[in-house]
């Protein structure tokens, strides 16, 4: 592998707390991108055998949700601990660093207790090229490397149906083989980078995070993934002509301003199969890669005292309610694969189907690794279920997208409330789909009220964008 790898530096000082770091355990924090509750782990069409093979070794949240279903503000909340609507990060494009200038976030609560602190990939959203990462996390840090883009677009489709005056589509809205060589992918550099950290001598424990970034778009993997799903035989997910039928206009507005012109623009070239085909190759590619860095990790020092933590920042509409993006309060857009491994603690191969939030990761690291607590995270510690997954737990997952949106996720239900007060209330034991809206049924009103007592109290004014970014783009 070509990639250039930097010699270990000279460690900078850092504030250590009164609490050893002697035998503390390491931390390898594994993200996905965009990867969505259709694969094997829970019985979908997409293979993840990696992922199915780390669920064998620890607990499986089958109820995880992120805490907003978009990469910047799901991933600026999970690493900060708070809530979108408490610190206004609500989208892509959000500074969320000018916006929380203090905020420790949770691998510089580890540098605080003697860690050594190191990444590759995607963790922070990377908006305009990078712009999100965040220095101040990590000692060191991989940066996620451009995908090889091909000489023209891949799908052939050069203009929106639906949107944007019809214009050129973006350079990411392609898919397709490619490339070739796999050394060349972004995940390959990133997991190369990975399994070089995981083979040499660390003097002090570590939390390092890889972020994986298939099955984000462009859907690009190599030929031998697309093989695997032969458009012939291809699974297609469920998809209700009347879906939007019964939508309130809270979700009519989310779903206009979630980019439908990419949808549009995907059914209207009659290319939906081709796209999902290319999203299944793209996701067990992301899996043969963490299967890389599993291997590594357990031939590695460090197999017995790593916690590792696996998770994807949101959902993914693949058609479903007229939809391609995340970007929605739904079960799609929100519901995330999450394996938690922590060696004396979870039994292998444990479930537990309690809803749970990716906010709740920042206090369950801590108290796994015995830091000092940060008191005011908005989150949970979820070591209790890891001990126990049938404990008891009367905390639904609560998510927010776009001010004054939100949704709460009990174990039967979803309850929906948009900032125009309209609502949507979903009964999974009957309707996992979320087909049929019930939230006008005067019986269930008891049952909205309860659910409407989560509700963030805050919804705090939505924070400064990024400067637009003026670089150029090839198409
Ligand atoms: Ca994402």
């Amino acid at each position: 592998m070509m990639t250039a790898f930097m010699p270990p530096i000279n460690i900078p000082r850092v504030k250590t707390s009164s609490k050893s770091s002697g035998k503390r355990a390491n931390v390898l924090f594994i993200a996905v991108d965009d990867l969505n509750d259709w694969i094997s782990l829970y019985n979908g069409p997409i293979r993840m055998p990696n992922l199915e093979r780390l669920a064998k070794k620890g607990l499986t949240f089958t109820n995880a949700y992120c805490a907003s279903p978009a990469c910047n503000p799901s991933r600026a909340s999970l690493m900060t601990g708070f809530r979108p609507s408490t610190t206004g990060i609500y989208g892509n494009a959000t500074d969320w660093r000018k916006a929380l200038p203090d905020a420790v976030t949770l691998p510089q609560h580890f540098m605080n207790h003697g860690y050594w602190a190191e990444g590759a990939g995607k963790i922070f959203h990377h908006h305009y090229h990078n712009a999100f990462h965040d220095d101040a996390s990590f000692h060191r840090f991989f940066k996620l490397r451009e995908d090889p883009w091909p000489e023209r677009k891949l799908n052939r489709i050069t203009n929106w149906i639906g949107g944007r005056d019809g214009g050129p589509t973006s350079q990411p809205f392609d898919w397709g083989p490619w490339p070739n060589d796999i050394e060349l992918t972004p995940d390959a550099q990133t997991v190369d980078y990975t399994i070089r950290f995981l083979g040499e001598k660390h003097n002090r424990p570590f939390f390092f995070a890889a972020g994986i970034f298939r099955p984000h778009s462009p859907w690009y993997a190599p030929m031998e993934y697309f093989k695997q799903y032969p458009l012939k035989k291809l699974v297609m997910p469920e998809i209700f002509d009347e879906d939007l039928n019964d939508l309130p206009s809270g979700a009519i507005k989310v779903l206009a301003e979630g980019k439908p012109f990419i949808y549009k623009t995907i059914a209207g070239n009659n290319q939906l199969k081709a796209a999902i085909q290319a999203y299944q190759a793209c996701a067990t590619f992301a899996d043969d890669q963490i299967g890389r860095i599993l291997i590594s990790l357990d031939d590695s020092p460090y197999k017995n005292n790593t916690i590792i933590v696996l998770w994807s920042d949101n959902g993914f509409h693949l058609g479903e309610k007229k939809h391609w993006e995340k970007f929605a309060l739904w079960e799609k857009s929100t519901r995330v694969p999450l394996i938690i491994c922590a060696p004396g603690v979870t039994g292998p191969g444990s479930v537990c189907t309690t809803p749970v939030s990716l906010i709740d990761l920042y206090p369950t690291l801590v108290e796994l690794c015995d830091l000092n607590p940060r008191t005011a995270l908005e989150g949970v510690s979820l070591v209790p279920l890891l001990k126990n997954p049938q404990a008891d737990w009367d905390r639904p997952a609560v998510m927010t997208y776009g001010r004054g949106n939100h949704a709460v996720k009990s174990r039967r239900w979803r309850y929906i409330r948009y900032s125009d007060g309209s609502e949507e209330l979903y009964d999974h034991d009957a309707d996992a789909n979320e087909w049929h809206n019930l939230a006008n049924k005067p019986e269930l009103q008891n049952t909205i009220d309860e659910l409407k007592k989560w509700l963030p109290e805050k919804n705090a004014i939505p924070a400064a964008d990024m400067e637009p970014w003026h670089g150029e783009f090839k198409y």
